[in-house]
């Protein structure tokens, strides 16, 4: 599910313009009774360097919940197609799609902090760790920062991120609680989850981005 939400400027980023795309997910469509796992909604947003992502739950009512970031850069992205299916850094269990080209592990506990990881066609490997995140209690949003992804992605020729979003628990072996998009509700704690689709966000071609730094604007695009 997305939506077109017409102007807006971003105000998180140091560049003057950035676009963005906003993803919904239902409310209460989990198994487990987790506020702070049940995926709203998830924006993407970029300067056409970084790339932003901030993932909003029902309510982010405590710290131990972990967050994840899947994103397949296409079927040969830098001459490799991707991870297996149910192959993740963290052994979560998550099944129902291959080719994921990144992984990014995310906590709130002790400030926050993230893990990402890069597909080499034959492991992940940790390219950064860090904190890079915004936790906003009040909103019940995470918001964390790759920093010059897009650019670089651009410039592999990747113009177009296909992503799914998770949250999960802390251990090895937990499935996704609530998955980002047309899944529906998953088993829960000790069960499987599917993966069914991916969210589609488009890369601005540098000369869009240029167009609307004149204009003095971002948009939402709408694909
Ligand atoms: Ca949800
Ligand atoms: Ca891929
Ligand atoms: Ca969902």
């Amino acid at each position: 599910m997305k939506k077109a939400l017409g102007i807006f400027v971003s105000t998180l980023l140091v560049t003057s313009v950035a676009v963005g795309d906003i993803y919904y997910d239902p409310t209460g469509d989990i198994s487990t009774g987790n506020p702070n796992l049940d995926i709203t909604s998830v924006e993407m947003t970029t300067s056409g360097w970084d790339l932003l992502v901030t993932i909003t739950v029902d309510n982010l009512d405590a710290d131990w919940g972990n967050y994840m970031v899947f994103m397949d850069f296409g079927d040969d992205y830098m001459g490799n197609f991707g991870a297996p299916q149910n192959s993740n850094p963290w052994g979560r269990n998550v099944i129902g799609h291959a080719g994921f080209d990144s992984f990014t592990g995310i906590w709130l506990n002790g400030g926050g902090g993230l893990e990402h990881y890069g597909w080499n066609g034959s492991d992940w490997y940790n390219q950064y760790s860090g904190p890079g995140i915004d936790i906003d209690w009040d909103n019940n949003s995470i918001t964390f920062g790759y920093m010059d992804l897009a650019y670089a992605l651009a410039s592999d020729g990747v113009t177009e991120i296909g992503f799914e979003i998770g949250t999960t628990g802390g251990n090895w072996g937990d499935p996704a609680i609530d998955l980002l998009g047309g899944e529906g509700t998953q088993a829960g704690w000790g069960g499987v989850s599917v993966i069914t689709d991916l969210q589609y966000f488009t890369i601005p071609a540098p000369s869009v981005l240029a167009l609307f730094a004149m204009a003095g604007i971002g948009r939402r695009r709408r694909s």
